[in-house]
């Protein structure tokens, strides 16, 4: 139980002083000496992480050291070809096709009455630094390191973390407090806790980051003129030294807006130059900046449509600029029409996606990757897998998902989406046979594609505990896991991170582990039904209305009636979506029979009565689920006051405030839901409880 005067704010990079005994004894001696082969900035940082988090654990300072322990103990970090030529020999055979950002950790044998040291060898410096972290976490997590023998390697090429943040402090959708990164349209002065940032996104493994909104206002489109070079070399020198690179969200219509052209046309030769010469600005003070990320034609951002281009016309225009450089464009596939009439039934906002890039698959430069959003609507607490991903094979493409909680309850609400992303991630397209996951298109792995990846939108803030709702930790960290290795099991990961942020008392993980993993059924049970999604207060999506949407230009309806509720998009008589799919999903979501429960209202309306395979009716599993999931709701809570004394005080109060306040919304939720249909269907609860 620490004492920080900031609640939650170390996150889990929480080095509390461990319990007397012979495993804190045997970590303090194997890490009695810290060598760092080379001095370059990573290696420096990796180094004086690991003294840290020794010195705290242990007890013990260790010596840092510039040759390797003559007795042959001590931990030696280094780059692969660069090595002290006993380590470099010991660790050959694991340095065979490791990859730039890959590790090996290793425990080499002693001599006589020797323990023997231990290596962490990186492909580069950021392959050393992620193997110092993952130590770090084996120390924290009480695991032996007596044997090490891992060679770990990052499934994904990119791991990217995408700020909202705007320059006035405001952050879109953010939860937590103001920006860290801005206030009154500039950079903050002080760039201590951007740094704290940096360190605990790689301790996860992350290796990218976008600084501003997607939506690019006024002042954050003048990010790529001279103004803010300077200041951005300072950033990226920050995140630098933690393998983590730079992009900037662009404007579509920067020529015009900063550039003073008449024109953004992509194909108009000046509008080119122009692009070039900015790319080739930031690069001269930026020499590792990543690239563009790129909202563009989409909820009234500019793009190619106003020129009467397409979206590969646009990207490929920026793909130029960057290209000589060995940046990358990231553009997003979010695109739909957000003036649709509520009275147009063809319209479908679920396939605007695929139409609007699937005819464009093959057009895209090398580097240009689409970035598209796990679900083909927007973040809902259940929707299916964007068909997007099984449909181009010729394109790179990221998996955009979002950490923050906009439809999730905004951080008020706990809600574990670790294994929401699992399902997406393990999701099979079919798009080459069995086996083409959704993770293995992103990572570009199915594919053979140059680039992928995985992006997500940050749940972070100025909060003290950086996430408004401490237990959302949990999401930032385990979405940095998952970005690293998707087929981390999600025990695996919810036990790292209660261990290294919460301790590891049993009864504490125990707990916690509960929580984190009934949240998102909860969630769901008491909020919008069976996939059908929204029934939120139109523009700050917080709280129930089941109606809030449903005449709105946003395409996000529900279609309830007298007599039922959903959204026909089968092939046959709705919008046609279903057919978006491969076998065997085509026809697993196109029939009434086949489609799972919780996705049926996403692809089929109808009546309250039908049955579902739970053998419930529809109207029946409303109540149940909503009655059920607020009572759920509060005994999160219970769950969470047996740990009073266990956990830091400052920690346990704010925790219990939220799931107090998550108790009372959770009613909320439930009376106006189950008001609603029962006022719209006239039929009565079987189990005869209070409806209004
Ligand atoms: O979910 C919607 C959000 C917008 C957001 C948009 C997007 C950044 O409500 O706030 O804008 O998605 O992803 O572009």
């Amino acid at each position: 139980m620490g004492t920080n005067a900031r609640v939650g704010y170390e996150a889990w990079l929480r080095y509390e002083a461990m319990e007397e005994g012979d495993l804190r004894e045997a970590y303090g001696q194997r890490c009695s000496s810290i060598m760092a082969s080379g001095s370059s900035k990573v290696l420096s940082t990796a180094a004086r992480e690991l003294a840290i988090a020794v010195r705290s654990l242990t007890g013990r300072t260790p010596v840092i050291a510039s040759a390797p322990d003559q007795r042959g103990a001590g931990i030696v970090i280094g780059v692969r070809g660069k090595l002290d030529p006993e380590t470099e020999r010991a660790v050959a055979s694991d340095l065979d096709g490791l990859g730039d950002e890959g590790y090996v950790l290793r425990t080499l044998p002693g001599g006589a009455g020797e323990t023997g040291r231990i290596a962490i060898v990186g492909g580069t410096e950021a392959g050393a630094l992620y193997g110092v972290f993952h130590f770090i976490r084996l120390m924290q997590t009480r695991e032996p390191i007596d044997n090490l023998h891992l060679v770990e390697q990052p499934a994904n090429g990119l791991r990217m973390i995408n700020q909202w943040d705007n320059m006035d402090g405001s952050i879109e959708r953010g939860y937590a407090g103001k920006s860290i990164f801005y206030r009154n349209d500039g950079f903050v002065e002080d760039f201590a806790r951007i740094r704290d940032y940096a360190r605990l996104l790689a301790s996860t493994g992350i290796n990218a980051i976008s600084i501003n909104n997607v939506n690019v206002h006024r002042e954050e489109t003048k990010l790529i003129t001279p103004e803010y070079q300077q200041t951005l070399s300072e950033a990226a020198e920050v995140f630098g030294a933690y393998g983590i690179k730079l992009y900037l969200s662009i404007n579509f219509a920067s020529p015009i807006a900063v550039g003073g052209l008449a024109t953004a046309d992509p194909l108009e030769p000046s509008v080119r130059e122009w692009w070039a010469e900015r790319a080739a600005d930031l690069y001269r003070s930026i020499p590792d900046f990543g690239g563009f990320l790129v909202k563009a034609d989409s909820e009234f951002r500019p793009g190619p449509f106003t020129y009467g281009r397409d979206h590969a016309d646009g990207a490929n225009m920026l793909a130029e600029a960057l290209e000589p450089h060995g940046g990358v464009v990231i553009w997003r596939c979010f695109v739909y029409n957000c003036l649709q009439d509520w009275r147009d039934r063809s319209t479908d906002r679920a396939k605007a996606a695929y139409d609007h890039f699937m005819p464009l698959d093959g057009r895209f430069a090398d580097n240009v990757i689409l970035q598209i959003k796990n679900g083909p609507m927007d973040f809902q607490v259940r929707e299916p897998v964007s068909p997007l991903f099984g449909g181009l094979s010729k394109t790179n493409q990221m998996l955009e998902l979002q950490i923050t909680q906009e439809y999730t309850g905004q951080q008020k609400h706990v809600c574990y989406l670790v294994p929401l992303w699992k399902e997406v991630l393990d999701f099979d397209t079919h798009a080459a046979g069995k086996g083409s996951t959704v993770a293995k298109i992103a990572s570009g792995a199915l594919h053979n594609r140059p680039f992928g990846g995985i992006a997500a939108v940050s749940n972070i803030g100025d909060d003290d505990c950086w996430t408004g709702h401490p237990l959302a930790q949990a999401n930032l960290y385990g979405y940095g896991r998952l970005t690293w290795n998707p087929s981390l099991p999600v025990d695996r990961i919810t036990r790292d991170w209660i261990r290294q942020s919460l301790g590891c008392d049993p009864q504490v993980e125990q707990a916690v582990t509960d929580i984190l993993h009934r949240s998102w059924g909860i969630y769901e049970s008491y909020t919008s039904p069976l996939g059908v999604g929204w029934m939120v207060n139109p523009n700050h999506h917080y709280g129930p209305n089941v109606d809030g949407y449903e005449y709105s230009k946003w395409g996000t309806y529900h279609f309830a009636d007298r007599s039922g509720i959903g959204v026909d998009r089968t092939i046959g008589t709705g919008t046609g979506y279903a057919g978006q799919y491969h076998q065997p999903w085509r026809e697993t979501y196109n029939s009434e029979e086949l489609c799972p429960d919780e996705l049926l209202l996403f692809f089929h309306h109808v009546p309250y009565t039908h049955i579902l395979k739970s053998g419930k009716t529809v109207i029946q599993h409303i109540y149940d689920t909503h009655f059920e999931g607020a009572e759920e709701a509060a005994e999160l809570l219970g769950a969470w006051r047996t740990l009073e004394g266990k956990v830091e005080e400052g920690y346990f109060a704010l925790v219990s405030s939220r799931l107090a306040e998550q108790r009372e919304h959770a009613k909320e939720w439930r009376d106006v839901i189950n008001t609603y249909f029962y006022r719209k269907s006239g039929i009565a609860d079987r189990q005869g409880r209070l409806i209004y």
